[in-house]
């Protein structure tokens, strides 16, 4: 079938919206119609082709929902006519990750996954007869998208996806990261760095946490309103000071955070943030995604003295057994989505998603189809 999307052709070039080949799905697998999905950082990490796995022409996209439109052979899970949001990390239940108990990284998928394939080693996506890679097991930029079928998590059908697509990636990372990783506890100080949807939603999980001091960091300091909505007790702005950053925090709160948090992709600041953790037992929490051949550092010194190093992706969250449960959340109010969406543009103008996000002028732009 015939399928609009928005085609990464080439690193560091705008998407272009083109109509593709999508194949029909094929044992295992689910065709899904699109009808939102946000814009995240990684969308643009991977299109500026510092991602190590990033491969073109391919369809990006990550953060979706839509509806299941036909199942391939064995697909028992979801039927045409279920709301679905896929799922970049997989969850199949039965690999040595899913049933460890210990972490959500199933490898069920990821090895093909990561080489813009489907579980089978092909591609449904194809451009005037030629391959076009799939991206993260979602390509959620094209309005047609197949999928596998442990990469999609049933949702309530009554959700509105123009928001719930949210919890495809940003917002479920950012609350996953806060108690799924961290652990936060009642009372504890946390510092985030970055405040962009990823860094947003770790406010707010502080705040369902009832954290303490909830400090965010940016460089940008038209975040902060949103920021202080969503539980920030105090605003930083690494550019009005003349010291490191790790020295303002520590300053601040006298032996430093309980939790600090990177969401942004710099490994200057990941060490910053490690650096502010308090003595004896902060901990750090890498979610920002930094580019090839990058690499972090600090002084052992202070590894020593207590502080831990950790990262999360999709915050640990188990997306087919929690993420149903976080869309009905979100319906009752418990989890905010709204304030994330600043800006909804039509699929054909999604490359001024980029532009807003690169401007520090959105949170997330939502696309419809
Ligand atoms: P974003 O661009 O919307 O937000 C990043 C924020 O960081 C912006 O507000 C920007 O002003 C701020 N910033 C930039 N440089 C800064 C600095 N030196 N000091 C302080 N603030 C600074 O991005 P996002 O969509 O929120 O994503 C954030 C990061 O998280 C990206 O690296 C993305 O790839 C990653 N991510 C990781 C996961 C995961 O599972 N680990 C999931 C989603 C996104
Ligand atoms: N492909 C990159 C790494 C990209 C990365 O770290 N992705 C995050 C999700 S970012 C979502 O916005 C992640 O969860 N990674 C775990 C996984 O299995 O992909 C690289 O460096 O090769
Ligand atoms: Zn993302």
């Amino acid at each position: 079938m015939k399928s609009r999307a928005a085609v990464a052709f080439a690193p560091g070039k705008p998407l272009e919206i083109v109509e593709i080949d999508v194949a029909p799905p094929r044992a295992g697998e689910v065709l899904v119609r699109i009808s939102h999905t946000g814009v995240c950082h990684t969308d643009a990490f991977t299109l500026s082709g510092d991602d190590p796995e990033g491969l073109f022409p391919c369809v990006l996209g990550h953060e979706g929902a839509g509806v299941v439109v036909e199942v391939g052979e064995g697909v028992t899970s979801v039927a045409p006519g279920d709301h679905v949001i896929p799922l970049y990390t997989a969850e199949c239940g039965q690999c040595l990750f899913c049933t460890s108990g210990k972490t959500n990284l199933c490898v069920a998928v990821r090895a093909t996954q990561g080489k813009g394939v489907m579980p089978d080693g092909t591609s449904r996506f194809s451009y005037q007869g030629r391959p076009v890679h799939h991206y993260m097991g979602c390509s959620t930029f094209s309005e047609y998208t197949v999928v596998a079928e442990v990469s999609l998590a049933r949702i309530d059908p009554q959700a509105n996806h123009e928001q719930v697509c949210l919890l495809g990636c940003g917002v479920t990372t950012g609350l996953g990261a806060v108690h799924n990783t961290a652990k936060v506890q009642p009372g504890d100080s946390v510092a985030v760095f970055g405040l962009g949807g990823i860094g947003l939603a770790v406010i707010q999980g502080a705040r369902q946490a009832k954290a303490g001091r909830i400090i965010a960091i940016d460089t940008n300091p038209a975040k902060f309103e949103l920021a202080r909505h969503f539980g920030a007790t105090d605003c930083v702005n690494p550019k009005d000071h003349d010291k490191p950053i790790q020295q303002v925090i520590v300053e601040m709160t006298g032996w430093g955070v309980d939790h600090s948090f990177e969401c942004i992709g710099n490994v200057d600041v990941m060490r910053a943030a490690l650096e502010c953790a308090h003595r004896g037992w902060g901990q750090s929490v890498i979610i920002g995604v930094a580019g090839a051949g990058q690499e972090i550092s600090t002084r052992p010194f202070q590894l020593v003295t207590g502080r831990k190093w950790m990262g999360t992706a999709f915050g640990g969250v188990k997306g087919r057994s929690q993420l149903p449960g976080m869309v009905e959340q979100a319906m009752r109010g418990e989890i905010e989505l709204a304030p994330f969406v600043t800006h909804t543009l039509p699929l054909e103008r999604i490359n001024e998603a980029f532009e807003l996000m690169h401007a520090g002028k959105s949170i997330r732009t939502v696309i419809h189809y």
